[in-house]
């Protein structure tokens, strides 16, 4: 394989992705029927990717099991990073962030796969990631269940304030995110209720808080 066969796969995935068919078949992507995309069939033959595919790996075996003990996702830590830390030189993340996890479907052999029944996946891959106010992802690490692992770059010097969703106010942050309905803190009258009216909202402050219970659908908030 040289770099322009490793661009070209690169790139075909990147237009799996637009197409949204990461989880469509090659067969399906390649036909020369009403599912294929023509387009990559002028990229590479479907059995050229059928092949890069199966015999890509992303790590060095040799240092494989030094870097495992302190970095459980060690055989796609390297390419993440490096993924990342192009998001992050190459974006401006605006003044409204966002602290969110994402589950990157996957069913395999890897123990620091999650389950997370709320999902639609369910299975796969958790990410914890800064977005910006419209999702873009700007800083991210993959959550292998003891927070972010020990190489990870600590997110660089934002001096800018920024709004975040989801972490703890300190240093003039202001933060907004979401709560679970069973923290015993909520005042009963922010919980569901059947006579409180669809799309209706009731607010509570305090000096420094403010909590919103919406009622998207009857008897729920
Ligand atoms: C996302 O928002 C930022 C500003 O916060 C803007 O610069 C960027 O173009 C937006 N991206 C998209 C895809 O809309
Ligand atoms: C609640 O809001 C949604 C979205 O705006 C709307 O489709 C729905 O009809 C509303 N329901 C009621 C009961 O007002
Ligand atoms: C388009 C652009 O600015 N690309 C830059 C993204 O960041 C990397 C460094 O991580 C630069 O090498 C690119 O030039």
């Amino acid at each position: 394989m040289n770099v322009t066969e490793m661009n070209a796969l690169l790139g075909l995935l990147v237009l799996c992705y637009i197409f949204k068919s990461s989880r469509e078949s090659l067969n399906s992507l390649f036909s020369t029927g009403i599912t294929g995309r023509p387009i990559l069939r002028c990229i590479m033959l479907e059995k050229k990717c059928h092949i890069l595919l199966r015999a890509m790996r992303l790590y060095d075996k040799s240092t494989h099991l030094v870097r495992e003990e302190n970095d459980p996702a060690a055989p796609i830590s390297d390419i993440y990073k490096a993924i990342v830390k192009n998001f992050m030189s190459n974006y401006s993340i605006g003044a409204f962030a966002c602290v969110a996890e994402t589950l990157v479907p996957f069913r395999g052999r890897c123990h620091f796969q999650m389950y997370m029944p709320k999902k639609a996946a369910r299975h796969g891959l958790k990410l914890v990631c800064i977005t910006d106010s419209n999702s873009s992802m700007y800083d991210s690490y993959i959550y292998t269940g003891k927070g972010p692992y020990s190489s990870h770059p600590k997110s660089e010097g934002h001096s800018q304030k920024h709004n975040i969703c989801g972490v703890t106010v300190e240093n003039g942050l202001t933060v907004t995110g979401t709560l679970r309905g069973n923290k015993p803190q909520i005042p009963a009258e922010f919980l569901p209720q059947k006579d409180r009216p669809v799309n209706s909202s009731l607010y509570g402050f305090t000096k420094e808080l403010t909590l919103v219970s919406f009622v998207p659908k009857k008897k729920k908030s």
